[in-house]
């Protein structure tokens, strides 16, 4: 990673804290909060997150763009800024750089995150669901950046899938062609957000945080650079009925196609289409979702710091004590 990074990102006090005192620290994206949660749903969750991620004795990091830097870690008022705010940028790796130089207010995707998680020597990101493969990609080409970043950066992503938005059949090849591992905790099959089981398998079924360090340590002990995804199925009281949520997902892609919804527009669409069409019913089980998948994240956080490999190659930033193997 370039030194040339170190000027662009500024850490909160806790999250340099948590580097100097060797604690794991978990990244949380900003787009779930800008685009993908309405206010002030969005900001109560965000805090509860990293709540809980504290409680399970990691520290949480919130990652966005404020005010040309890139933000490890935001303050109250950063966090209520950005979810009061209508005109943040989603910022995917294409966007960093136009959002950085302009100093606009910026939410970072699931790629955006990952590289500015990696930038910060951070190994753990926690999510709701990955982008993927878009339904009619074939002809669209509509594949989410975020599977190409899953390809390239180190840092292990936990999700509750992808939403049925997606072609999750096809999102699945996707990552098995770029060498991507996709872990099932808890359950054999991929999960698909709102509901626990996709219907597609996923590549292997891992459930203790221990057994899941062990596995990506030793992908990127061999310099198997790339993300792994971790599934974690929503818990089953606060899943959707599958029917239920089918029949607003195809009415909310038959809108988005009917509206001429395109480019990166698209899936902050049709979040917020089927947020509106559920009644707020979609919004509970996304809050419920996110918040397993916190503790999942800051558990393996905590393993992960247990079995660091002796010699870490340390980040551009200099890190603080690692906690030792
Ligand atoms: N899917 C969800 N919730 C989300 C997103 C996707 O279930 O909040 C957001 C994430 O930030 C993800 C981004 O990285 O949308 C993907 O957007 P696109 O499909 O334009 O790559
Ligand atoms: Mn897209």
């Amino acid at each position: 990673m370039p030194d040339t990074a170190a000027r662009w990102l500024a850490f909160s006090d806790e999250v340099l804290a948590a580097r100097a005192a060797g604690t794991p620290v978990v990244a949380l994206e900003s787009t779930i909060i800008a685009h993908g949660m309405p206010w002030p749903d969005n900001v109560r969750t965000a805090r509860e997150v990293e709540s809980l991620i504290r409680a399970e004795g990691a520290v949480p990091a919130t990652i966005a763009v404020i005010d040309g830097r890139i933000r490890i870690g935001l303050d109250e008022a950063q966090l209520e800024r950005l979810g009061q705010a209508r005109d943040a940028a989603k910022v995917s790796r294409r966007d960093l750089p136009a959002v950085l130089a302009s100093g606009a207010l910026g939410a970072t995707t699931v790629a955006g995150t990952m590289v500015c998680a990696a930038l910060a020597g951070i190994e753990v990101f926690v999510t709701g669901g990955i982008g993927g493969v878009h339904r009619g990609a074939p002809t669209s080409f509509d594949i989410s950046a975020d599977l190409q970043e899953l390809a390239r950066t180190s840092v292990a992503v936990v999700c509750a899938g992808a939403k049925s938005i997606l072609d999750i059949g096809l999102t699945l090849e996707y990552l098995e062609t770029h060498g991507v591992p996709v872990i099932g905790c808890g359950q054999d099959n991929f999960a698909a957000f709102y509901t626990r089981d996709s219907g597609f398998r996923a590549d292997c079924r891992l459930d203790t945080a221990e057994a899941q360090a062990r596995f990506i340590r030793a992908k990127w002990d061999l310099g198997l650079a790339g993300g792994v995804v971790l599934s974690n199925p929503v818990p089953a009281e606060a899943a959707m009925p599958r029917e239920a949520i089918d029949a607003i997902t195809d009415q909310a892609l038959a809108e988005a196609a009917a509206q001429g919804i395109v480019g990166k527009a698209v899936t902050p669409y049709l979040l917020a289409r089927i947020v509106a069409l559920t009644g707020g019913r979609s919004l509970a089980t996304n809050i419920a979702l996110v918040r397993h998948n916190a503790q999942v994240g800051a558990r393996l956080a905590r393993a992960l710091a247990g079995n660091a490999p002796p010699s870490q190659p340390s980040s551009p930033l200099g890190d603080g004590p690692r906690r030792a193997g």
